[in-house]
């Protein structure tokens, strides 16, 4: 019997013995890969195996904070292979007044996801930890072995200590029991389905949000900070298939980058400018300087990425253009949420 008691008797709910399973299913970057693996035919590069069932898990299903809710979920589900997704996510204003919860929230799950996976023998956990994660004061490109060279930035320090744990746990899981947990390492995503709460949202459904509004109600397109600060920007559903890549392919323990790359930077204003356009707004536009810029930039490299997937005969990655990818998060947000946004 393990130190923290019998494991509650496997409900046989599962119908198949191979499945994936993946925690934080219904955000941005889990909807992605759900619409991915229901669209892409079975078997092939980006889709499912013919005998996997893939489970994408709700925090209504189970609040991973609380590892006895992990451990019956898991218990269900018996996943050979997890993806975790899930996690206390938000925008640099949201960081910058919540560090604890950040902090707190993203330790509790991110035990919570690998204990189980550990007591319950899952062959691959594959985490996801940010770029925004990276020393702030570091030589750029930023690569994989930097990750902790240095504090990070001040905006969001308590998310990128939980993020950065979870590689120190990973390697302690392989050193101590063997266990194959990995992690990848996106740059800032945006996609259909975001979160665009404007207190909570990253940049991109944030000033899609507010450039709505400012549209309906005719009033100033507000976008903060200076717009200097540069970013890039990976579209979900590329990162999505870098996902079920690193699945199937990525052997090291070690995280690989999931980014553009290092010099497909866009600015924060270029990020306005390219809304304008797609929501046609005609209005006044207002850059609201005491609001913070957070880091001016985090270039990442994806070296490590590209030379992998080559070798494994996966070829070069082509990402979506940037413009593209946003006028088709700005339609979905004018046909889903707009509806009913206030
Ligand atoms: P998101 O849209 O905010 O979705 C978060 C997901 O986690 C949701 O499915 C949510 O479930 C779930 N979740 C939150 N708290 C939970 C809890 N206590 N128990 C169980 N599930 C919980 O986030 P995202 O942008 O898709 O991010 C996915 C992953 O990518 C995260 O690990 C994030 O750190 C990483 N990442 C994101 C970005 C970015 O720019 N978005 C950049 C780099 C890395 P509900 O929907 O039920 O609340
Ligand atoms: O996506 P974002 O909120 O987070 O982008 P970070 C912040 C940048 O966009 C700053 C500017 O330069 C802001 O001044 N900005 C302009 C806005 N208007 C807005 C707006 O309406 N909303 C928001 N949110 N920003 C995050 C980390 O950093 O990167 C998270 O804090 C996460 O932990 C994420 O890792 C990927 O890119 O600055």
């Amino acid at each position: 019997m393990s130190s923290i008691g019998q494991l509650p008797p496997t409900p046989v709910s599962a119908t198949s013995s191979n499945v994936v399973l993946v925690t934080g299913g219904t955000g941005l970057v889990g909807s992605a890969m759900k619409n991915l693996i229901d669209t892409e035919p079975v078997g092939s590069s980006f889709g499912k195996k013919k005998d996997e069932e893939w489970v994408f898990l709700s925090s209504s299903e189970c609040d991973l904070r609380d590892i006895q809710q992990t451990r019956e979920i898991f218990g269900k589900y018996r996943p050979r292979m997890v993806i975790h997704l899930a996690a206390r996510v938000g925008g640099l204003f949201a960081n910058m007044s919540s560090q604890h919860t950040f902090l707190r929230d993203n330790l509790l799950m991110n035990d919570s996801v690998l204990q189980i996976s550990h007591e319950m023998k899952v062959e691959k956990v594959v985490s996801c930890l940010s770029t925004c994660v990276f020393p702030d004061k570091v030589e750029y490109p930023l690569t994989e072995e930097k990750i902790h060279l240095g504090p990070p930035h001040s905006s969001n320090f308590g998310y990128s200590h939980a993020k950065r744990l979870i590689d120190v746990q990973n390697h302690a899981y392989h050193d101590q029991f063997g266990d194959q947990f990995t992690s990848v390492i996106p740059t800032n995503v945006f996609g259909p389905g975001d979160n665009y709460n404007l207190e909570s949202a990253h940049v991109i459904p944030g000033l899609i949000h507010k450039c709505y509004l400012a549209k309906k109600n005719n009033t100033p397109f507000t976008v903060f900070g200076s717009g200097r600060p540069l970013r890039q920007f990976i579209f979900s559903r590329d990162l999505a298939k870098l996902f079920i890549w690193v699945l199937r392919e990525y052997k090291e323990i070690d995280p690989v980058i999931l980014s553009v790359a290092e010099d497909d930077e866009v600015s924060i204003k270029d990020v306005a400018d390219a809304i304008i356009e797609a929501m046609e707004f005609t209005g006044p536009v207002e850059y609201d300087t005491s609001k913070a810029d957070g880091q001016y930039r985090k270039p990442a490299s994806n070296a490590k990425l590209t030379r992998l997937m080559k070798e494994s005969g996966a070829g070069s990655f082509e990402f979506t253009p940037f413009k593209i990818a946003l006028k088709e998060s700005v339609d979905w947000f004018l046909n889903h949420y707009a509806t009913d946004a206030r």
